[in-house]
């Protein structure tokens, strides 16, 4: 079901140009064709500006994204991606059939609950002199089990032929992988369909490397 709701206001993404929680909202709001303002919340700069007092009533856990849409303002970026996908039109981020649609929900859970938040930044900084090798570890237990479940699930995508939110938690946390220097070339199905989703534009224009708040050295 669409609503026509209060949708005259551009919905506001509050991110961080190279997290991947608020990469994942991009991908789906380029997926859906829904322009957006960005605000950028630097998570280095004056020691992480998504912990300030004022940042805290937008998401009370102090993380990016927050969205404020259709009056009102949601944090957990598959909350966001969902229900972007139950009030807009354009291609559906979840299936409709029921199998395929909990494929779709158990992939995103793995990456989104299993894999991403024990690399997150206010979890490393807690380990210390260890945080890469920590994140190395988490990074590629979780891709040791994702690699075998999508090699029964995929397609041309995540599950199937089509683009699913899947396929969007994917290639953000493929990216975290790289930045850790996990060895992806382990996994050729994440490899492959990483790959794959890259070469479409709601990817590559919702990439780090080009977002108004990405540094000049880290421009592409
Ligand atoms: N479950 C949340 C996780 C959000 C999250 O972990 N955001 C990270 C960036 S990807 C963050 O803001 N980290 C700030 C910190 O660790 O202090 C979601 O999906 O939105």
């Amino acid at each position: 079901m669409h609503f026509s709701l209060v949708c005259l206001a551009k919905p506001v993404l509050h991110g961080y140009f190279r997290s991947s929680c608020s990469w994942r909202v991009r991908i789906a709001f380029a997926l859906k064709g829904i322009e957006y303002d960005q605000v950028p919340v630097n998570l280095i700069k004056d020691g992480g500006q998504q912990l300030t007092e004022q940042y805290k009533t937008l998401n009370p856990m102090q993380q990016v994204p927050a969205v404020e849409i259709d009056g009102f303002t949601l944090s957990q970026s598959l909350a966001v991606i969902q229900y972007i996908d139950e009030t807009r039109p354009g291609p559906c981020l979840l299936p409709a059939d029921p199998k395929a649609r909990a494929q779709v929900r158990m992939i995103s859970d793995l990456i989104a609950s299993g894999i991403q938040p024990l690399q997150n930044l206010y979890v490393i900084q807690k380990i210390g002199a260890e945080k890469v090798q920590w994140a190395q570890h988490f990074i590629d237990r979780g891709f040791q089990a994702l690699e075998p479940i999508l090699k029964q699930t995929a397609g041309k995508y995540c599950v199937g032929d089509e683009i699913s939110m899947a396929d969007i938690c994917l290639v953000p946390q493929v990216y975290n992988a790289e930045r850790f220097k996990v060895d992806v070339g382990q996994f050729p199905t994440i490899k492959r369909l990483n790959q794959t989703l890259l070469e479409i534009e709601a990817f590559r224009a919702s990439h780090p490397s080009h977002q108004p708040d990405t540094p000049a050295d880290l421009r592409a």
